[in-house]
């Protein structure tokens, strides 16, 4: 296990976000602070999608003959579906699959629900538990066989430029989406050989993890009019005519949680974003025997003020242990601010603030007019300069390399994300995956003069990231 891992999981136990002991391998327990940064997180992104999807919600069972039509599609999962062969003593006359993607339960309605060209376009959505019988290394969050958070999208549109502009959108949405958790990413084009089953082409987001490897963490696929011939999914043009409507899909997990928790934590333990935090704010009263009664209840003051005026996540650990006990643990979960206040603090107007990203502590004079919009100011900056250091981090560890050698050098000593020129050719592309021993993620764009493939030589124009992959 690399230290990365070792320390994710026990971050997961001591912080009590999920319980890994269930005993199915690859599924697992959500606790309640974990489930609680798991509501905020889907709360930021169901806002985002609400302003112009639809949320929906489907059956988890597919029949086998659904499941089957799509001959690329089913062939890409074949190896990793669960089967329900009965009911009770019964064998069923035909098997159901628990989806592992909601393509083939979702369409065959579609094709019921698209009609004219004024249905369109159809943007829905869910949210489910997914099933994945995966045979890579599994791993809490990161590579699970329930996947318990699987957002997917999934829509509809009258024609080719539609689809792509949707594709872009999504890219648009997932950006969004990240920054506001301050999750850096780089965005690609996944080669042929590396596309969802059933995609003209796949766009993947990938962050990386302390350990310099990357991690997918949301894909938009650009599903042609494949489904819709497979589905029969067509529209009525304003012509009278029938045409079948392109689709896109897109999608995210639970790896959303793991890439907040893996790309902002320390040493010390969780650091999360004020968005995501269970508790934004953690008040801790610095008791001596003389005026703590005072202490305490300015403490308590502050605590409902933060809770009713601020709409902020506050708590008063007023709990009978020492204040160290008391930072160490709150450290560990997470939480973005403390406040500790003393009887000389109230004398003189101040309070001591600790910002857990940064471990900086800093006394500030307070004024009780303004301490609401103080701490709020407070929360956002800490999340501005949270997503500034690990975008710093990020891009500190994407180098670029000239040739394989280069390449081969960079990733012994450094890890992370290499970026090349490549001639785009599959065979070059693959060769370079064996050599290097790390993944192609994709595309990042075209290069706006003609280079040489880092590999082969052969003309070049696209610059293309590898990485070790999780
Ligand atoms: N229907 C489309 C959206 C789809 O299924 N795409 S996907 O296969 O790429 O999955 C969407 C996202 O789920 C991936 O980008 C990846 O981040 C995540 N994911 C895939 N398999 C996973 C697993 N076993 N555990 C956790 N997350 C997974
Ligand atoms: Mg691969
Ligand atoms: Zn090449």
């Amino acid at each position: 296990m690399s230290k990365f891992s070792e320390w994710f999981h026990k971050i997961l136990e001591e912080a009590e976000i999920i319980d890994t002991r269930y005993p199915i391998k690859g599924m697992h327990v959500w606790l309640p602070e974990g489930f609680k940064i798991r509501k905020h997180t889907l709360k930021i992104l169901k806002e985002i999608l609400d302003q112009d999807h639809e949320e929906v919600l489907f059956p988890l069972l597919i029949p086998e003959d659904e499941l089957a039509k799509e001959a690329i599609h089913v062939k890409g999962f074949e190896d990793e579906v669960y089967w329900v062969t009965h009911g009770g003593l019964t064998e069923l006359n035909k098997k159901l699959a628990l989806r592992p993607t909601s393509e083939t339960a979702i369409y065959p309605m579609y094709s019921l629900w698209v009609r004219s060209h004024s249905d369109l376009p159809f943007k829905y959505y869910q949210v489910v538990n997914t099933f994945r019988y995966e045979t890579k290394h599994t791993r809490p969050l990161i590579r699970v066989r329930e996947i318990t958070t699987f957002k997917e999208a999934h829509t509809v549109h009258a024609d080719k430029e539609d689809a792509e502009k949707q594709v872009n959108e999504a890219v648009r949405i997932y950006k969004t989406f990240f920054d506001e958790l301050g999750v850096p990413y780089v965005v690609t084009t996944r080669p042929e050989w590396d596309k969802f089953p059933g995609a003209d082409y796949t766009v993947a987001f990938d962050t990386l993890l302390p350990d310099g490897k990357t991690l997918q963490i949301g894909t938009v696929h650009n599903l042609g009019q494949t489904f819709a011939k497979t589905f029969d999914i067509t529209y009525e043009t304003e012509s009278g005519e029938h045409e079948y409507v392109y689709q896109t899909c897109y999608g995210l997990s639970d790896r959303i949680i793991a890439s907040i928790i893996g790309v902002h934590g320390d040493e010390k333990g969780l650091c999360l974003p004020p968005a995501v935090a269970p508790l934004q704010v953690v008040i801790v009263p610095i008791i001596f025997k003389e005026g703590k009664e005072e202490v305490l209840s300015f403490c308590k003051d502050l605590e409902e003020k933060l809770k009713n005026q601020g709409n902020i996540r506050a708590y008063l650990d007023d709990r009978d242990i020492r204040a160290g006990k008391k930072f160490y643990e709150w450290e560990m979960r997470g939480v973005p601010l403390r406040i500790e206040v003393g009887p000389r603090d109230i004398q003189n107007g101040e309070m001591v603030v600790f910002s857990r990203y940064n471990l900086n502590k800093e006394t500030v004079k307070f004024d009780s007019e303004k301490l609401v919009q103080d701490i709020n100011n407070l929360l956002d900056d800490i999340t501005g300069k949270m997503a500034d250091k690990s975008w710093k981090s990020l891009n500190k560890n994407i180098r670029s390399v000239k040739s394989t050698d280069e390449a081969l050098e960079q990733i012994k000593g450094n890890k992370g994300i290499i970026s090349f020129n490549w001639c785009g050719e599959s065979e070059c592309g693959k060769d370079m995956e064996e050599k290097l021993r790390v993944d192609l993620l994709g595309v990042q764009y075209s290069s706006k003069e003609d280079e040489i493939c880092a590999n082969c030589g052969k003309p070049a124009r696209k610059i293309t990231l590898m990485a070790k992959t999780y």
